[in-house]
């Protein structure tokens, strides 16, 4: 069966289950019976972080197959999940985390309950872990099994296993073979040279100043968006990651002539319209936004962006890291920077930035079709909201280029190809993955008043469908990765960043191409 139609089917059973429990209990107390689980598991998405699709679809999934959850939600806080774990008496507990910084707060989890217990099996999941970091920075840390769990199709056997007296044991062996041998290649990778940090900066992606005409946008400063129309975002949905949330994986439009998916897909489209299109006809979600454009320059490895052209005075400055991984093909170490013009350059260069959500509204839709059992449409609200937030974000970059003075022409395809010119990285990308960063971003924004967007402790943004970040117009503006990098750039970064080396370390954990001991 494909997940939509678990889900799908899942929305029956809750119904029915809700309308038989009295009477179940009712019978259970007076036969003295208890209610018999395969199994009770503590779900919860790590403090600081808010995303909850991929655990509410484990959920939904581990029920259908008999197994109590317990799901604590978002931002739970590790106490919280370990006194739920002990009072209930989990078998299991499985955290979930879409941002870096989450990967911490795992390790944390796993750290705590080395200590106190409770000494249940742990479950890693969501976007942003990953076998290799389990077994290399949570496994170390706990002496019982920790299991990552790539998606919901594999929760159910992962669960089983570890449940079932007859496999626990030889697939508890087999994970940790399997968790040694990417210790092992992890080390491996970590030994791969990088070059030092000052020659990277010696060789970044080189730009002729003196010829490259620069546009300056429309205007500088803040605008706000606060009546965004959702069906001019709807033109600008890219559905290929909404087919893979629901674990269909091919690209829209094909997906629905494939022999396999084709029918699924089509059925799960149509669901979907239909309640976007509900969503847009009742007004159910706002879109709301903030973006702008300052005159900015490099200076150094950082960004420095000023308030008006006629201002010697520093608006912000966002400290930018440096590829130092060689690359095949690639002779340069790219940085952000390299797309802005530096101050000897004689030219005024601009960078715009933007912080949108098409989530508000989100939370009592959601409720709505909780209370009505309804996970199907709760679990496909979110992903719509996502979808639109992600729009949102492909909409304005198109505004901002038409404000940059671009005459692009471009049809739907073209546009989810990026096939025009300039970039949007956001915080959290590979190309600048300090999330720390947005912090700084937001204060620029003005985000809370004018957009309606908090961040989190572990700077994860509320609501969750949302997305934030720069724009470069720089005609060879491309997205890259930073991938690793070493001690001296850190030390750098940190002082550029005014933090101890310690605090960049620990927000640049995944990115650190050393011990930091
Ligand atoms: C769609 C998407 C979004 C959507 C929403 C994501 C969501 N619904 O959770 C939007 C557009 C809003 C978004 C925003 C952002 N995103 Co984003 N996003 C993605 C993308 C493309 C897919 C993620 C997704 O939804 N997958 C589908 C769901 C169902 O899968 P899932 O959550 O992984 O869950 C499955 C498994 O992990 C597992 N699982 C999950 N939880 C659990 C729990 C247990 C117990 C178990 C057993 C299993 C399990 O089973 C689930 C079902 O199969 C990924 C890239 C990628 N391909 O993964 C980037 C990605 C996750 N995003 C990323 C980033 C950085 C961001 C932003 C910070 C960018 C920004 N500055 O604006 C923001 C953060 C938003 C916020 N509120 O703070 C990074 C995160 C890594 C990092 N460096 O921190 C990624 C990896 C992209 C990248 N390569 O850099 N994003």
């Amino acid at each position: 069966m494909f997940l939509p139609q678990v889900v799908k089917s899942a929305r029956v059973m809750k119904q029915a289950v809700a309308y038989l429990t009295p009477f179940m209990e009712e019978e259970q107390r007076e036969s003295g019976t208890a209610d018999e689980s395969r199994g009770r598991i503590v779900t919860a998405t790590v403090k600081g972080d808010v995303h909850d699709i991929g655990k509410n679809i484990v959920g939904v999934v581990l029920r259908c197959n008999n197994f109590d959850v317990i799901d604590l939600g978002v931002m739970v806080p590790l106490e919280d999940i370990l006194e739920t774990a002990v009072r209930e008496k989990a078998n299991l507990i499985g955290l979930s985390g879409l941002i870096t910084p989450s990967l911490g707060q795992m390790e944390q989890v796993a750290r705590a309950m080395q200590r106190q217990g409770p000494r249940v099996p742990l479950l890693i999941g969501g976007a942003t872990t990953s076998s290799r970091h389990t077994a290399v920075k949570i496994a170390p840390e706990y002496e019982s099994p920790v299991v990552h769990v790539l998606d919901a199709s594999r929760a159910v056997g992962v669960v089983e296993s570890l449940m079932s007296e007859t496999t626990r044991e030889s697939f508890v062996e087999a994970n940790r073979v399997e968790q040694e041998r990417d210790r092992q290649a992890f080390a491996e990778r970590q030994q791969k040279a990088l070059v030092p940090f000052q020659d990277a900066c010696q060789n970044p992606v080189v730009t002729d100043w003196k010829n490259l005409p620069l546009e300056s946008p429309a205007f500088v400063g803040l605008r706000t968006i606060d009546d965004q129309s959702l069906e001019e975002l709807v033109e600008f949905i890219d559905w290929s990651p909404f087919f893979q949330t629901w674990e269909l994986r091919g690209k829209y439009p094909a997906i629905f002539d494939d022999p396999v998916l084709g029918e699924q897909a089509r059925e799960l489209f149509d669901d979907a319209r239909e309640l976007l299109d509900q969503i847009v006809s009742e007004g159910l979600l706002t879109a709301r936004g903030v973006y702008g454009f300052w005159p900015a320059v490099a200076d150094g490895q950082d960004i420095v962006l000023f308030s008006g052209l006629e201002s010697d005075e520093e608006l912000v400055r966002f400290p930018m890291l440096r590829q130092q991984w060689q690359r095949r093909g690639q002779t340069e170490y790219r940085s952000l920077v390299d797309y802005v013009a530096p101050r000897d350059s004689g030219q005024v260069d601009h960078v715009g930035a933007f912080a949108v959500t098409a989530g508000e509204g989100i939370d009592s839709l959601v409720e709505r079709f909780e209370s009505e059992h309804d996970d199907y449409r709760s679990i496909m609200a979110k992903a719509l909201a996502d979808r639109l937030a992600e729009a949102f974000a492909e909409c304005l970059h198109a505004r901002v280029r038409r404000e940059w003075g671009d005459r692009e022409e471009l049809d739907h395809e073209e546009l989810i190809a990026e096939k025009y010119r300039g970039i949007r990285p956001a915080f959290g990308y590979p190309a600048c993955p300090d999330h720390v960063l947005k912090g700084r971003l937001f204060e620029l924004l003005e985000a809370e008043t004018r957009a309606g967007i908090r961040l989190t402790e572990t700077y994860a943004m509320l609501p969750a469908a949302a997305v934030s970040g720069l724009y470069f117009h720089h005609p060879a503006a491309r997205y890259f990765s930073i991938d690793r990098v070493t001690r001296d750039q850190v030390e750098d970064y940190a002082g550029r960043l005014g933090v101890s080396l310690s605090e960049a370390e620990r927000w640049l954990a995944p990115n650190l191409g050393y011990d930091p001991g």
